[in-house]
């Protein structure tokens, strides 16, 4: 068999599972295409895409002008590995410096590998600039949060399936309640802390967004206690939420239903997922150079990071979202879709809330966490051509493309509605 032969989804999953690891339960559903906000199945079923690969498609799945920067630079220079300069590089880096309103700029691929980054530069600024004594650094995260899956970052992780029997995990870093100032006001007590991590809504952990004035009151602590306040907006960021950044710092964004005042300036901004439009790994860490400037060659780095092919396709993909204007369109269409929600919630027993930021949402359903009635939704969401996949036993993520027309996002509203009626009278 040709290795690209055309195969059946029951043979496809069939592979996967006698030659894959299991590090994954996905939904039984064989993708082999994707445009725009809708995706196929080998065997020719077409299906709205409302995960988005988790925010990496933003942009929508192939976009023409991401896939043609693609081509392009894989023609002339894929990878040159930083022990050479390149012809391309620099102007990301300015670009992305310009855009997101930072000194400073250090490449990474996925969003781990930029976190990971973040708490490395937290702790060598922690050192050498804050004087902390010599590993006693602590970076403070918040419980239920995701920011990867290495082991300095489960380190910081209460979820037993993402830590359990992954020990010993690295020292330094406390974990308090999201969401808690009191908890934040008290751990920063400590004189050795160097950074806050935290995500300025909680993806995995159901999509929970924070009190309003929670993130402004949280930097505010960090900086009377000279603790660098490092966002991680791997999912959150480039337009998701409804602005360019969910903590919408002062920066170039192009989005005119911004009251012009930055809420919060990370110290520290991670990024990652759509920066690419899901089109190849790039993440990245900005901060300002008083920050940035304790790394110094050696210190740090990859093979790929910033490599030529990620940079072009980054820099056509940020440019989709000012050109398309995703930032107005997820606020736009995240209103009109929980007032739809809204309105399910009141037509059924099983829907009992609903939660997010522009076009990162979620459902709760009606049940225990513990339950399959979310996965069981989401089975009968793809039978009525819509995609979606659960947070957790009882809680279903809405994450659409962000180039999604009201008439699709209505359209889909109708199907998310027709499928949990239905599941309601078929399950009473
Ligand atoms: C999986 C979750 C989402 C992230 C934030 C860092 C990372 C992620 C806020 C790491 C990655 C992905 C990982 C992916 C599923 C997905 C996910 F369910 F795992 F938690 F989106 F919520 N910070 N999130 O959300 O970025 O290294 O993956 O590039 O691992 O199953 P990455």
């Amino acid at each position: 068999m040709s290795v690209l032969e055309k195969i059946g989804s029951k043979e496809a999953m069939a592979l996967e599972e006698k030659f894959g690891a299991q590090n994954y339960h996905p939904l039984p559903v064989v993708l082999s295409r994707g445009e725009g906000v809708f995706v196929w199945d080998v065997e020719g079923n077409k299906y709205y895409d409302f995960l988005s690969a988790y925010s990496a498609v933003n942009q929508g799945h192939c976009h023409p002008k991401i896939i043609g920067a693609l081509k392009n630079q894989a023609e002339k220079l894929t990878l040159t590995s930083r022990a050479f300069y390149n012809d391309i590089l620099g102007i990301y880096e300015k670009y992305m410096t310009s855009y997101f309103g930072f000194d400073k700029v250090l490449p990474m691929n996925t969003g781990a590998e930029a976190v990971e980054t973040a708490m490395k530069l937290a702790r060598k600024w922690g050192y050498e600039k804050k004087g902390i004594p010599s590993n006693k650094a602590r970076i403070i995260v918040c419980q239920n949060n995701f920011h990867g899956r290495t082991i300095s970052i489960i380190s910081a992780s209460n979820d037993p399936s993402a830590t359990e029997n992954f020990g010993p995990f690295t020292p330094g870093i406390t974990s308090i309640r999201y969401n808690d100032l009191d908890a934040l006001r008290e751990v920063l007590e400590d004189n050795n802390v160097a950074a806050f991590l935290v995500e300025p809504i909680q993806g995995e952990a159901g999509v929970y967004v924070p009190d309003e004035g929670y993130l402004e009151q949280a930097y505010a602590l960090c900086k009377s206690r000279d603790v660098l306040f490092m966002a991680d907006e791997v999912q959150t960021g480039i337009a998701r939420t409804g602005r360019l950044l969910a903590t919408c710092g002062n920066c170039s964004c192009p989005e005119k239903n911004c009251s012009g005042t930055p809420r919060v300036k990370p110290d520290v901004l991670i990024l990652g997922k759509a920066i690419s439009g899901g089109v190849f790994p790039v993440s990245a860490v900005l901060a300002n150079a008083d920050i940035m400037d304790v790394i110094r060659p050696g210190n740090h780095g990859s093979t790929f990071g910033g490599n030529p092919l990620a940079c072009a396709v980054a820099m056509a993909a940020l440019e989709v979202v000012k050109e398309e204007r995703l930032a107005e369109n997820a606020h736009y269409l995240g209103e009109i879709f929980r007032k739809e929600m809204s309105q399910l919630i009141k037509d059924s027993t099983l829907v009992r809330l609903v939660r997010g930021k522009g076009l990162l949402n979620a459902i709760v359903i009606n049940d225990e966490e513990e339950s399959s009635t979310a996965w069981d939704i989401c089975m009968a969401l793809k039978e009525n051509g819509l995609l979606a996949k659960p947070t957790h036993g009882n809680i279903i993520r809405f994450a659409p493309p962000l180039i999604m027309t009201e008439e699709q996002l209505l359209d889909c509203v109708g199907l998310i509605r027709k499928t949990i009626l239905e599941f309601e009278r078929e399950n009473a």
